[in-house]
């Protein structure tokens, strides 16, 4: 029998317009490499270009929502200054940030992001360490999502286990597939509703 769980059937979206972002932690990563992969399966399926995926990493977790909000507004500023975007002084000071110096920007194209997938795995260890990260990275994805108005795909797994873990990335025995797939299908989604809501 097919699963209840999931978005529901297929949808088809173009994304060969879309500019979307990876912001990844590096902790557990075997199983982050494989749903970073799948995420960008799903935005290559989708029509979105290579040139157009930017993947930027963050030492763990906690750091995924201060990564996501600089790499936006670091877009911003960059399609501001070719004058494709919003103005300069709408934005945040992007000048502290190494993520506005990413190694994409010369060869990036000059608009904003329309969706940024956030991807990192938190393991619950014997302490209360795994509450509080994921409390506090799920409240502050949530919260630049809708301070900046860009679409922020929750790519958070918080697992009890490492097998929880490599199950979710397709890499288990229990034959689930990769989330990261469904990452970035919802990237694609959101990135031409925002347009389509603008
Ligand atoms: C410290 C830590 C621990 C114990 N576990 C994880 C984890 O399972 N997944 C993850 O992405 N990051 C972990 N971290 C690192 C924190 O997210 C963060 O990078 C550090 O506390 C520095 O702020």
């Amino acid at each position: 029998m097919a699963s209840i769980k999931g978005p529901g059937a297929a949808q088809t979206y173009d994304g060969s317009g879309l500019r979307v972002a990876i912001v990844h932690a590096r902790w557990n990563a075997t199983i982050i490499d494989q749903l970073v992969a799948g995420a960008k399966k799903s935005l290559l399926a989708a029509g979105v270009t290579e040139e157009n995926i930017t993947v930027q990493t963050v030492p763990g977790s906690y750091e995924l929502p201060i990564g996501v909000q600089r790499l936006y507004a670091a877009s911003q500023v960059q399609a501001s200054s070719t004058g494709e975007g919003i103005s300069a002084t709408d934005l945040l000071s992007s000048s502290t940030t190494d993520l506005s110096k990413s190694n994409t920007a010369a060869t990036a194209p000059k608009k904003p992001f329309d969706a940024i997938i956030a991807i990192g795995v938190l393991i619950k260890g014997a302490t209360m360490h795994f509450e509080y990260i994921a409390d506090a990275v799920s409240h502050g994805l949530m919260r630049v999502q809708l301070d900046s108005g860009v679409p922020v795909i929750f790519g958070l797994l918080t697992v009890l286990t490492e097998e929880q873990g490599l199950e979710r990335a397709g890499l288990g025995k229990g034959g689930m597939h990769n989330h990261g797939e469904d990452w970035g299908s919802a990237a694609v989604e959101l990135g031409v509703k925002r347009r389509e809501w603008s």
